[in-house]
């Protein structure tokens, strides 16, 4: 649906059987990628701002600028706000849309993981370093070597490595790369070809640096075959996240363009992972991107949608609800307005 055809949306109504209400309501915020932290629960979201820069499939109205954090005591508490964490002014290395961030922490220090545009406007994904989970953080003078595209999202492994999974298409530029490099020329496959898949690399021990050439990740069908690139309602298009459960790893993603948040498990944090179904059914709006994690004994699924906006694509507010796995390990599907 267009964002006109959102803003015809009885909201009233959509809001009262939603699954979750805004957790932060007097700005907007978006992509939320959830961690505990000393058991208190922190977002790390993208911060939405109206632009002026009218919609279109390079996602130029995305346009963010800094980044808040916001941390919760409990489900029930509300989302405080602790200002701007880290502002584009203070990135000597980019230029424009801070897009969704992750962070992660390692001994006393925590990492802010987030994309820009450098001037010449190609993505790429730097660090911002801090002594408290909500910031303030001190960008790296540069960009991570070996970086690209969008959505970086850092898994801790039971080992205490770290992992970076990122990549976005269309707008998030993933399509122009092979093996690495950036060709002007290269766009996504045809139909009938592997789609392109989501890239892995693990941190160096400071956390600022990729440790290995990063590799791309193989999301695999029930027959053991890549997952085509015309298989839109199967086929990794950004918003990556990890996690782990009962020993499985969980690689999860949104489709993009058919709106859907899935899954793939696979036995090790490279992959090849196998596609397992839905999260969540699409939100209102255009984008729809997630995180997942375990508060309090239970599992979370923090995710948004542009209901605050009534139907405004890159005005949006996150939200959470909890998941729950069947005896196989599957993830129950969410409808996020149900009834
Ligand atoms: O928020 C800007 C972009 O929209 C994110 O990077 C994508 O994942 C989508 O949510």
């Amino acid at each position: 649906m267009s964002d006109e055809q959102y803003q015809q949306l009885d909201f009233d109504e959509l809001n009262a059987r939603a699954l979750s209400k805004p957790l932060v309501d007097h700005v907007y915020t978006a992509d939320p990628s959830a961690h505990v932290f000393d058991g208190k629960l922190y977002i790390y979201p993208s911060h939405d701002i109206e632009g002026g820069v009218p919609f279109n499939d390079n996602g130029d109205h995305f346009c963010m600028e800094d980044y808040h954090v916001y941390s919760m005591d409990s489900v029930e508490s509300k989302a405080v706000d602790h200002g701007v964490a880290l502002h584009v002014k203070d990135v000597p290395w980019a230029e424009r849309q801070m897009w969704a961030p992750d962070a992660a922490r390692k001994g006393d220090k925590y990492y802010l993981y987030f994309p820009a545009k450098k001037a010449d406007g190609i993505f790429q994904i730097g660090v911002a370093v801090g002594d408290s989970p909500v910031g303030p953080f001190v960008a790296e003078p540069e960009a991570i070597a070996g970086s690209y595209s969008i959505d970086p999202a850092v898994f801790e492994d039971g080992d205490g490595s770290h992992y970076m999974y990122f990549g976005g298409l269309w707008g998030g530029q993933l399509q122009k790369y092979r093996g690495n490099q950036y060709g002007e020329a290269s766009e996504e496959p045809a139909d009938d070809e592997p789609a392109l898949g989501p890239i892995v690399a693990k941190l160096s021990e400071d956390m600022k640096a990729f440790a290995e050439e990063p590799r791309e990740i193989q999301i695999l069908d029930e027959n053991g075959e890549l997952l085509k690139a015309g298989d839109h309602d199967r086929r990794y298009f950004e918003g990556p996240w990890m996690h782990k459960y009962q020993g499985k790893y969980y690689f999860s993603y949104s489709t993009g363009d058919t709106h859907y948040l899935c899954y793939a498990t696979g036995d090790t944090p490279y992959g090849p992972f196998t596609y397992q179904g839905r999260i969540l059914n699409p939100v209102v709006g255009w984008t729809t991107h997630h995180s997942i994690c375990e508060f309090e004994g239970k599992w979370y699924l923090f995710y948004h949608d542009s209901s605050l906006s009534k139907g405004t694509t890159h005005l949006r507010c996150v939200k959470m609800a909890e998941i729950q796995y069947d005896a196989d390990g599957k993830i129950v599907t969410l409808d996020p307005y149900p009834g």
